[in-house]
């Protein structure tokens, strides 16, 4: 039996599904990922952005960073990938997306699937680059506005207390939020299948989700067009773009 269709019996056979994606689910988007080699890290480093000391050390170069993201991001649109996860959360089945990426696009393709109802949409580990978060106060609120990075005086404030804001994101070296951990584990726990999409499973606690549904005795699916760490663990192996491989795997899944 081939990968493919061990994979398609078990999303068939699954009542619950867990969906962890990576920046590979929107690469097809035009959303470059980390570290493929047009990667967004490929022309910087990342310890040189994405931790607390390079914004103490330089904010101004990191909300520079953060203010090209959110402009790139809101310039993409969803594709086939994020489309029909959503359209397979329309189904009987249960379907949760864990997401390391901090675009908005599953949310985006779950308002295409379905407007207006703002469902539960992913749960995001890394946090979201459309909220800030007070480095003063610590509220943290929903931000679309364009950065202005031309100098420390034009970078974004917290509306409440005037602080200086950062990305509301998770820096290498910073805890994740515990709750949010627990929930994703625990759902990947009880998970019958867990489908890991486009990640280079190299970055931790991220990367542990889908053995918590091997240790529960579910299915683990990869869709990547390279191998990765996370391959030799996974039962079933499917290389190729997100793209164009979720919308034939899980196809009329979404049917009751
Ligand atoms: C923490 C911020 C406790 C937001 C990010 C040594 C060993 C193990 C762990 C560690 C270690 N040393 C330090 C650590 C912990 C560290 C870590 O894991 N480091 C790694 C790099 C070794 N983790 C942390 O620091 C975490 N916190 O552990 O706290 C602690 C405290 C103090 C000290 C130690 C521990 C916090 C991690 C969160 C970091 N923040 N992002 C932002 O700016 O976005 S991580 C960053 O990488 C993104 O969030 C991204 O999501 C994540 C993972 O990258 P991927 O999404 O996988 O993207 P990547 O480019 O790597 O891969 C893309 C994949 O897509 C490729 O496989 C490619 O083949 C594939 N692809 C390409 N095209 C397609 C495709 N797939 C499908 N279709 C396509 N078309
Ligand atoms: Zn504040």
């Amino acid at each position: 039996m081939s990968d493919w269709s061990k994979a398609r019996a078990a999303l068939e056979a699954a009542r619950n599904i867990v969906v962890l994606t990576g920046a590979g689910v929107s690469a097809e988007s035009g959303v470059p990922t980390f570290r493929d080699t047009d990667g967004l890290w490929h022309r910087f480093r990342p310890e040189e952005l994405a931790t607390p000391e390079a914004f103490r050390d330089d904010p101004r170069l990191v909300w520079e960073w953060y203010g090209w993201r959110r402009e790139r991001v809101a310039a993409c649109a969803p594709n086939a990938g994020h489309l029909s996860l959503a359209r397979l959360a329309l189904g009987p089945r249960g379907v949760t997306v864990v997401t390391q990426n901090v675009d908005d696009l599953h949310e985006r393709a779950d308002d295409e699937m379905q407007p207006g109802t703002g469902g539960a949409g992913p749960l995001h580990l890394h946090g979201s680059l459309f909220r800030s978060r007070c480095t003063a106060c610590g509220v943290s609120y929903p931000d679309r506005e364009p950065v202005d990075a031309t100098d420390e005086d034009s970078l974004p404030r917290c509306p409440a207390c005037g602080g200086l804001a950062r990305p509301d994101v998770v820096w290498f070296g910073e805890l994740l939020d515990e709750d949010l951990l627990r929930r994703a584990f625990r759902l990947a726990r009880d998970a019958d299948v867990c489908l890991v999409v486009g990640t280079s499973s190299v970055v931790y606690p991220a990367a542990s989700v889908p053995r918590y549904t091997r240790a529960g005795g579910g299915f683990v699916i990869e869709v990547n067009p390279s191998r990765t760490p996370l391959s030799a663990l996974a039962d079933a192996v499917l290389q190729g773009p997100a793209g164009g491989m979720i919308p034939p795997l899980v196809a009329d899944l979404w049917s009751p």
